[in-house]
Formats: structure tokens, C-alpha cells, sequence
């Protein structure tokens, strides 16, 4: 289904086709349209579905600047909520870090990755974007050619092909952008080898903070997504089905990772919709092949650990907007090399903080009952230090909102 044009444009051509409507190709597409770039939006999905699927919440303080530069932050600044305090729970009590106090004293908004989805696909098409629902990309065949093709399925699924300049790979780590790249393209994997149930319940949040829950049982994560649904994180299993336990079940789970007896209940509710997230990182390196630039998952999975993805998003299509405006309407043949050097630097830093963030919040894997002493007591000590040492404090916070 094609939504909404403003000229006619050729068939199935485009200076630039951007594979995938999630953060990075919508906000790319309005900032590339916006700067009189030819593009167009091809999205396997329906409409609906983009604009439903809850995956990211908490946007860092620079995400929400880099909408509001470009006009793009209006709904966030309607509905989204400020948020600034984050409490971890262990064995020994529990302590605060008020981090919207430390560090550069940037907060995370709230707000729920479906609707910042909704706001900039709303945007594209009010200012007449193209953009195809129910399009699979299926391939970039040769990425290195001046005029890339994409092969696609289109929405009645017929085979079809669309015609470029350049190909954004906005399509996740499951899209065509990857298995497009050509042999040999460095690939940094890591797998941590812990998994979530990742929980969306049907009740409000419990605490007016993140809660980071460290339990002999596994991790349990605790963040407001809106006043009536909250995430909750559960460490589980590695290869357990998502609907193996019971609602009554992951309750008293979590009730009793996040001690409720010492601090107080949760708000119990419908479990709306769980999944399981193995906390895998990898980074594509580099993020320029030829004619194909890659941005957000595609670029680089990040666990979700330090709520980080959304934002590199963001990040990343920003810097490829640029680059992208540069080399077509300034002949600037450099761009986007640049593009894909400066993106890999937030993306190291991001996966260095996550990486921090995991060892922290997770027994070692193979050994989720705490039976590491070696490991068990790093924790401890990391943590001492985050609740004594000023400066790690700021070090944390920094880190923890910025990207
Ligand atoms: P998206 O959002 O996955 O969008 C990709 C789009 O591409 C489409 N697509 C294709 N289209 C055409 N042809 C194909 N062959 C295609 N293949 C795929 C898909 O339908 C989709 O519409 O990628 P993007 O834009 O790079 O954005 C990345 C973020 O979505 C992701 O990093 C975050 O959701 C990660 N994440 C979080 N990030 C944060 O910054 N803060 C958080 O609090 C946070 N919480 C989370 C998260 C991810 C989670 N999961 C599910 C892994 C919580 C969870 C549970």
C-alpha cells in the first residue's frame, strides 16, 4: 500500500531508498525529504504494525534534543514524562542514584518507541514523503554499483525492483541490508549469553525510579513505559519459550527479586505481551559498502541492557541525513566515510557502557545462582563504588543518558 506522494515521481526510483520504518529510516526519510533529497520508505510491515510494536522507552536527553531540532518532538513533549532516578536492589538494602543531579544532569523522557514511530511517520507523510507498506526488501545485489537495485516483494507479492543512488539499511539485523553486504565484511559479534522475558504488564509503574533488581534468583528490571503499562525484565533461561511460565508465576518472581517484602509491592496486572531478548551485541564494520550505508540495528544490535538502541537510531540517522544531503547536493565525496567513522565511535562508547551495564546486573553466565565468588564480589564492589564514589556516580549517569 503506498501512502500519501506530493509530486509524481518516477516508478520505483528514488536517490535514495531507505529500507525499514522504524526510528532510524523514518526520521532519516523526514530529514532527507526536508532537505529536498529525493527518497523513498520501503517497509515490510502494515502501517498498523509499525505503529503498535513496543520495543524502546526511555529516549536519551541528546535523542530529544536531536527531535526538537528538526521540529520532530512535539508529541514527546505532550505525553512523554521526564524521568531521572534510577534504585538498585541487592542482598545488602537499596540505594538511589538521582542521576538527572550528576554527571551533565540530562534526564531520559519516557516515551513509548510506538508512538515516536507515529509522530515521524505522521511528519513524513503531512509533508507528502513516500513511503510503501508491505514491501519486502529482499535483496541489494550489488552494493558496489553507482545505481544499486533493491529486489523486492511488493504488497500483493509480486517480485518488483526499485532503482537508487544510495540504499539507508534501516531494516534491523534481520533485514536485507545485512544479508547484502558483501563476503567479508567484518562482523563484531558477542554473545553474553544471558536472556530476558521482557514483560509488558498491564498496571501501573510500581516506583517512581528504574528499578535494577540483583537476586540470587537472576535479574529483575523494573521502568514505567505510561501511567496504566510497565516493563519489567526477568532474567530467564536461555531457550525457555516465552509462554512457559505463568502469569502467577512471573509475579512471584518478581516480587521476589525485587524484594517487595523489604520495600514495598508491586502493582500487579495482565501480562499485555512478553518476549525473550537474548543479550547479543555485534557492530558491522564499517557501515559504508559502496552505494549501501547501514543505520540503527542494522549498524549495530545492542542489548538492551542501557536502553541504548533507540537512541543510537536516532543518532545514526542524523549523521547519515548529513552525510547523505552533503554528497548529493554538495558533491561532497568524503561524507559519507565520515559517516560511518563518526557513527562507530558513539557505537563503541554505547557498547562499552552496555557491556558495564551487563556484568553488573547478571551473575556470570553458566553460573546464574551467584556461584562465582570471584564475579559475585566485582558486583559488590562495582556497586559499592557506583553508592560511595562521587565520581563514579557521574561517570554512571553520563554514560547511563547519553549516547
Ligand atoms: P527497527 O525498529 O527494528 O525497525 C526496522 C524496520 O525495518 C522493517 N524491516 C524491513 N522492511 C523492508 N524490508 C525488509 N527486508 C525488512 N526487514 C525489516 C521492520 O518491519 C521495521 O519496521 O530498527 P531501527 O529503526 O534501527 O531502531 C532500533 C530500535 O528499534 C531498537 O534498537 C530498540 O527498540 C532497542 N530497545 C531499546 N532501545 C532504547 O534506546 N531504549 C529502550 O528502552 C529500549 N528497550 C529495546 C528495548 C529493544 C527490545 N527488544 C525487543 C529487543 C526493549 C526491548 C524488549
Amino acid at each position: 500500500m503506498t501512502q500519501r506522494q506530493n509530486t509524481p515521481a518516477p516508478r520505483n526510483t528514488a536517490d535514495v531508498v531507505i529500507l525499514g520504518a522504524g526510528p532510524a529510516g523514518l526520521l532519516l526519510a523526514n530529514l532527507l525529504h526536508r532537505n529536498g533529497v529525493d527518497c523513498a520508505v520501503l517497509e515490510r510491515a502494515t502501517r498498523a504494525h509499525v505503529q503498535t510494536r513496543a520495543r524502546a522507552g526511555f529516549l536519551a536527553a541528546t535523542t530529544v534534543r536531536t527531535l526538537e531540532r528538526h521540529g520532530l518532538a512535539d508529541g514527546l513533549h505532550r505525553r512523554g514524562h521526564r524521568h531521572g532516578t534510577c534504585e538498585f536492589r541487592t542482598d545488602d538494602g537499596r540505594f538511589r542514584l538521582d542521576y538527572a543531579t550528576l554527571g551533565r544532569r540530562d534526564q531520559h523522557t519516557v516515551y513509548p518507541q510506538q508512538d515516536l514511530v507515529t509522530d515521524l511517520l505522521t511528519h513524513y507523510l503531512d509533508a507528502g514523503g513516500r513511503i510503501h507498506f508491505e514491501t519486502e526488501a529482499l535483496a541489494v545485489p550489488d552494493p558496489h554499483s553507482t545505481r544499486p537495485t533493491v529486489t523486492v516483494r511488493d504488497a500483493d507479492g509480486r517480485p518488483d525492483h526499485w532503482q537508487a543512488r544510495y540504499v539507508a539499511g534501516c531494516d534491523g539485523r534481520h533485514g536485507a541490508a545485512r544479508r547484502s553486504l558483501p563476503p567479508g565484511t567484518v562482523r563484531h559479534h558477542r554473545d553474553h549469553g544471558v536472556s530476558w522475558l521482557g514483560l509488558l504488564a498491564q498496571a501501573p509503574p510500581s516506583l517512581d525510579a528504574v528499578g535494577y533488581a540483583l537476586h540470587p534468583h537472576g535479574f529483575a528490571g523494573h521502568m514505567a513505559r505510561t501511567p496504566h503499562v510497565t516493563r519489567y525484565y526477568l532474567q530467564y533461561e536461555r531457550g525457555t519459550p516465552a509462554d512457559t511460565w505463568t502469569e502467577d508465576r512471573i509475579w512471584h518472581e518478581l516480587d521476589t527479586r525485587m524484594r517487595t517484602d523489604d520495600h514495598g509491592p508491586l502493582h500487579h496486572g495482565p501480562i499485555a505481551h512478553r518476549t525473550v531478548v537474548d543479550l547479543e551485541s555485534d557492530v558491522v564494520q564499517p557501515l559504508r559498502h559502496g552505494s549501501l550505508l547501514l543505520a540503527g540495528d542494522a549498524a549495530s544490535l545492542i542489548s538492551p541492557s542501557a536502553a541504548k538502541g533507540a537512541n543510537l537510531a536516532v543518532l545514526e540517522a542524523e549523521l547519515l541525513a548529513h552525510a547523505l544531503t552533503d554528497t548529493l547536493a554538495h558533491g561532497d565525496r568524503g561524507a559519507l566515510d565520515r559517516y560511518s567513522a563518526q557513527a562507530l565511535t558513539h557505537i563503541w562508547r554505547a557498547q562499552d557502557f552496555s557491556l558495564w551495564m551487563i556484568r553488573l546486573l547478571h551473575a556470570e553466565p553458566g553460573q546464574p545462582h551467584g556461584e562465582s565468588f570471584f564475579h559475585e564480589s566485582l558486583r559488590r564492589s562495582r556497586l559499592a563504588s557506583l553508592r560511595t564514589s562521587r565520581t563514579h556516580q557521574d561517570w554512571f549517569a553520563e554514560n547511563y543518558v547519553g549516547v
